[in-house]
C-alpha cells in the first residue's frame, strides 16, 4: 500500500487543511500532500471528483476516501492514540473543545480569516467576533492543565484545531489575556506550524483579495 495522500488547498488560506496536516505529522504518519488551488474555474471540479464532501482536505489511503478535517485527525489518531490525551476526562473536553472549534465562532471565522501573508494589523471587530474570541478565550482556561505547554499539556488534536485560531488572532493583532497570549505563542512557535507557514509563503498560486473561513 501507498503512503496515505493528504489533499489540501492553498497553505496561506486553508485552515481546514492545517489542522490534519499537523495531526499527521504529530502522529509520525508518513504522507504525501497534494494541493488543489481554491477559488479558480477549475475547483470545484477537482473537489467534487475527489470525494463527496466537496472541499479540502481529504485524505485517500488504502482505497478510502476521508473528508473533514476531524474526521481525518481521528483516523490519524486511531494510528497514533497519543494525539488524544490519554486520560479519558481529559480526552473527552479535548474532543469537546474541539468539536466547539470544528463547528462554531463562524463571526470570527468570518472577520479574521486565516491568510498567513497577511500583514499584522488590527481590524475594528463586530461586537458578534468580540464575543467568539471572549468564548474561545474563557473555553480554553476552563480545560487548560498546568502540566506541559498544550492546552492538555502534551500536544494534542484540539491544539491543531486551535493552532489557526492562533494564527488569526495573531494576524489581526487580537488583544487577548495573558494567559491565552501565551497559549498562541506556543501554538505559533511550533516547528510543524513553521514547516507550513515557510510553504505558504513560498506559495504564490493565490488569487489576490481571495480568503477562506
Ligand atoms: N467541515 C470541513 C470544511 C472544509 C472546508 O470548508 N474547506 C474549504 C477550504 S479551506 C473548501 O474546500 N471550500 C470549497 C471551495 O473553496 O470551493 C472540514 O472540516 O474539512
Amino acid at each position: 500500500m501507498g503512503r496515505p495522500v493528504l489533499h489540501i488547498g492553498n497553505k496561506p488560506l486553508s485552515s481546514w487543511s492545517l489542522r490534519p496536516w499537523l495531526a499527521l505529522r504529530k502522529a509520525g504518519i508518513a504522507f504525501d500532500e497534494h494541493m488543489i488551488p481554491l477559488d479558480r474555474p477549475e475547483t470545484r471540479a477537482a473537489l467534487e471528483a475527489l470525494s463527496p464532501g466537496g472541499t479540502v482536505p481529504v485524505l485517500e489511503t488504502g482505497g478510502e476516501v476521508i473528508w473533514d478535517s476531524l474526521a481525518i485527525c481521528e483516523w490519524a489518531a486511531e494510528r497514533a492514540p497519543q494525539i488524544w490525551p490519554s486520560d479519558p476526562g481529559m480526552r473527552a473536553r479535548a474532543r469537546a473543545v474541539t468539536a466547539s472549534m470544528h463547528s462554531g465562532f463562524a463571526a470570527l471565522r468570518r472577520a479574521c480569516p486565516m491568510d498567513l501573508c497577511r500583514p499584522v494589523a488590527p481590524v475594528a471587530l463586530d461586537e458578534a467576533t468580540c464575543r467568539d474570541i471572549a468564548a474561545i478565550q474563557a473555553m480554553w482556561a476552563a480545560v487548560r492543565i498546568d502540566e506541559g505547554p498544550f492546552l492538555f499539556g502534551q500536544w494534542s488534536i484540539a491544539d491543531a484545531f486551535f493552532t489557526p485560531v492562533a494564527a488569526r488572532f495573531y494576524h489581526f493583532a487580537v488583544p487577548l489575556d495573558p494567559a491565552a497570549q501565551i497559549y498562541c505563542d506556543t501554538l505559533l512557535a511550533d516547528a510543524d506550524y513553521h514547516d507550513w507557514v515557510e510553504a505558504a509563503r513560498r506559495e504564490n498560486l493565490v488569487p489576490p483579495g481571495h480568503q477562506h473561513a
